[in-house]
């Protein structure tokens, strides 16, 4: 196995590992340390069917079933579907079909937020549909002091309500999956269990704004926060080929994804594991005040 930088951005492309097959604890060990430094890690021509999918995420954490059922797949529910396709009756096989998907941390309006996501790339449209990927180490190691200062003691309220917003496709699912997802409130910073180094944690459509602070000033602070994280020299564009497995640790990493042309047929298989606070940036909870218990 070998782990090498992918141009010049902090991503990592692994090589010599086939995703299907069981990795030596030596190997698993190793792959776990440089996703939690690294952040996104990318395999490259894997053919993997979706038991295959859940057991190489069930080596890096406990898959975590998502809020929205109705983007599950029937054969394997720890799996979403990230797609454009409609069914024979015209309904959407999956979700975040081809609109613009903002800057995000997946699962992060999560009491307990699953870190760990893996995509993996079934249908791609050649040249059409990158993932960016933005690293909020790199980000927070070069905050201006008064921005530092401000985020190292800020606390994020962070809502699905305020996410699902942005959400057109099913209504209902969204108000189903609202009523499971009170709003929840997580720190700014973070730091690196085992190095100590600090990160930012940010998901700027979830957060309608910060802990004690009026909303317009919260929102000023997470919009300064989010230009400061995604100049380009903190980002990794993942232009995908069919065959790609892409996983990210949520909790120093932000993606997005810009429009897609819904007549270009793209779809993806998602889980999402809950990774070791150990090993992994996870971040802290805590209630709004103004919840009851
Ligand atoms: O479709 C993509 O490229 C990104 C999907 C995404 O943002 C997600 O799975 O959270």
């Amino acid at each position: 196995m070998q782990i090498l930088p992918i141009a010049n951005s902090f991503a990592r492309e692994v090589h010599g590992v086939d995703c299907t097959q069981p990795l030596a604890p030596a190997d698993a060990q190793t792959l776990r340390e440089a996703w939690s430094q690294h952040g996104v890690l990318v395999f490259r021509r894997q053919l993997i069917d979706e038991d295959a999918l859940v057991a190489f995420s069930e080596i890096f954490g406990e898959p975590e079933r998502i809020v929205r059922e109705d983007w599950a797949s029937k054969q394997r529910s720890e799996i979403i579907y990230i797609s454009n396709l409609l069914d024979r009756n015209g309904t959407a096989i999956g979700g975040l079909g081809a609109g613009e998907i903002t800057w995000h941390s997946d699962q992060s309006y999560q009491t307990f937020p699953a870190t760990g996501s893996f995509l993996y790339g079934v249908e791609i449209p050649k040249d059409h549909g990158a993932t960016e990927f933005a690293n909020l180490r790199l980000a927070y190691a070069t905050l201006p002091p008064t921005l530092k200062s401000q985020a190292d003691k800020a606390w994020g309220v962070f809502s699905y309500a305020h996410r699902s917003a942005a959400y057109d496709e099913s209504p209902e699912a969204s108000a189903k999956a609202r009523a499971r997802s009170p709003d929840v409130l997580h720190p700014l910073v973070h730091h690196h269990p085992t190095e100590g180094w600090g990160a930012l944690y940010l998901d700027p459509g979830t957060m309608p704004g910060v802990e004690g602070l009026p909303d317009d000033r919260g929102r000023a602070l997470i919009r300064e926060l989010q230009e400061h994280a995604t100049q380009p020299q903190f980002v990794y564009r993942h232009e995908w080929r069919m065959g790609d497995l892409v996983m990210w640790d949520n909790g120093f990493t932000l993606h997005r994804r810009g429009v897609l042309d819904p007549t270009r047929p793209r779809l993806l298989k998602r889980t999402t594991v809950k990774l070791s606070p150990d090993l992994h940036i996870v971040p802290l909870t805590r209630k709004p005040e103004a919840m009851p218990a």
